[in-house]
């Protein structure tokens, strides 16, 4: 019985954990493949949250941060530069916090088929 309260508490945390800031839609899309490397990842939130860490991960290749400086106020939507070409499997993983301090994060997989010969 106790342990049932302790799977039942730690279910609602992660429910509530979840709830106050969801990711809305993201360009490129989880899941999205793509016929050219993006320019910008654009990602929204159902309220404002700040951005604490952004990174893109080529399949195969070291994270490369994105660069926040011009991103550090709280919004609902960011539109990210991207400088580096990307190809092939790529993972974003985002990290950000809500306006009620909670924080969030989450991982945006895409693929940019590589141009053909
Ligand atoms: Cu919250």
């Amino acid at each position: 019985m106790r342990y049932l309260a302790l799977a039942l508490a730690l279910s609602l945390t992660a429910a509530a954990a979840s709830a106050h800031s969801p990711m809305n839609a993201s360009t490129p899309a989880s899941g999205a493949v793509l016929t050219a490397a993006p320019e910008t990842i654009d990602m929204s939130f159902k309220h404002p949250v700040r951005l604490t860490k952004v990174t893109l991960t080529p399949a195969g290749a070291k994270a490369i941060e994105v660069d926040l400086s011009a991103s550090k106020a709280f919004a609902e939507s960011f539109s990210l530069p991207v400088s580096d070409p990307l190809s092939g499997a790529v993972a974003i993983e985002w990290r950000a916090i809500a306006q009620d301090g909670h924080a969030m994060k989450g991982v945006i997989s895409f693929t940019v088929e590589k141009p053909r010969p």
